[in-house]
């Protein structure tokens, strides 16, 4: 036994392992079932007794043996085949991209955050409006020309039905929102909203039929035009940065008298006048004015104790004063190296 243990062991040293083909040869021979190795310890028990240890320690050794020449050959043979495939293995691998926030979102948090810091709570409300939410509460007369079917997306009614086919549209400002916040709940009343809206409008470097607004409203008793010029103030130095300067400009607007439009000074001229301000040396950023007190007492609150304000301005718009972007359609293509460029820590 002792003579054939060594015989299998220099035969099992000098067995030729070149590919996987002689690998598995070699796995047959001498450590399979039918194996020679196996068969050596099936004729363990007929070795006398007093040999045992011996015979046992050598045996074991032999396996041993074996089982680490086979496992360093199949090793060795596998990481050779991989380097003979010609790739290079100290290679870093292919970076996943990592995303970023999209303009828009980042612009909508920023004006959130900024209002949220007076106290300003943020409302939502739905995009499928009705006439009522979006025009009648808000002071439009009925013939105003945004309820005309080529400003504003109304949705068919199911026919059958008996009401108005025009109750039912897409929201085209988020004033619907304020209305909804001052029917169901009491003055001091202080919050932003934000959200898509829709006009029917051909799509250009300036319009969109989608867009996102924010909306702002304050009302309590004794608001005043001095307190929303000043939080209009407070929101452009925090926006554009603290040099920036405002102007109001008397305008109209159905749900606010009186009414006007904020600009705010050309941060690419500093004010002196160029091509983006065309020479004004200001950009038209938002509108505002008082609540209308027909707006209040449709929403049911008392427009003899209560006064408010309210502004609102197009989150695309103030994003391309910002970041000096000068087609709105950007915005919505998705291209990667545009939106690639807005990176902000993604929390
Ligand atoms: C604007 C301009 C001026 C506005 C008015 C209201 C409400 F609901 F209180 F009547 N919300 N937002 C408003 C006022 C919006 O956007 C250019």
């Amino acid at each position: 036994m002792k003579e054939r243990i060594e015989e299998l062991r220099r035969e099992a040293e000098s067995y030729p392992i070149t590919d996987q083909e002689s690998l598995e040869q070699y796995r047959i021979i001498y450590l399979s079932k039918k194996g020679f190795i196996h068969s050596l310890f099936d004729g363990f028990r007929d070795v006398p007794a007093e040999a045992k240890k011996e015979t046992g320690l050598l045996l074991n050794n032999l396996k041993q043996f074996a089982t680490d020449r086979y496992n360093a050959s199949k090793e060795s043979l596998s990481s050779a085949e991989t380097a003979s495939s010609g790739a290079d293995l100290s290679m870093p691998s292919v970076p996943y991209g990592e995303g970023s926030r999209h303009p828009i979102s980042i612009v909508r948090k920023e004006i959130i955050d900024i209002f949220s810091r007076i106290g300003f709570t943020v409302s939502e409300g739905p995009e499928i409006e009705d006439d009522n939410h979006v025009f009648s509460m808000l002071n439009f007369p009925k013939d105003h020309p945004a309820r005309d079917m080529q400003d504003t997306f109304y949705i068919k009614k199911i026919s059958g039905e008996e009401s108005d086919p025009h109750d039912v549209l897409l929201r085209t400002h988020t004033s619907s929102v304020q209305v909804r916040v001052m029917e169901s709940q009491k003055p001091p009343i202080r919050t932003i909203s934000p959200g898509r809206v829709f006009r029917n409008e051909a799509v250009s470097a300036r319009a969109h039929c989608i867009f996102h607004q924010i909306e702002g409203l304050y009302i309590a008793e004794n608001v005043s035009f001095a307190d929303l010029r000043q939080v209009l103030l407070y929101f452009a130095r925090e926006f554009f940065g603290k040099d920036v300067s405002i102007r109001l400009r008397p305008s109209f607007f159905p749900f606010t008298e009186p009414s006007a439009e904020m600009d705010v000074s050309c941060n690419l001229c500093g004010g002196k006048g160029c091509n983006v301000c065309k020479g004004t040396g200001w950009l038209e950023l938002l509108g505002c004015g008082m609540v209308d007190p027909n707006v209040l007492e449709a929403c049911g609150i008392d427009p003899v104790r209560y006064t408010g304000y309210a502004f609102g301005m197009g989150i695309e718009r103030a994003a391309m004063l910002k970041y000096r972007v000068n087609d709105l359609r950007l915005y919505f293509e998705n291209d990667i190296r545009f939106l690639s460029q807005f990176r902000t820590e993604i929390v």
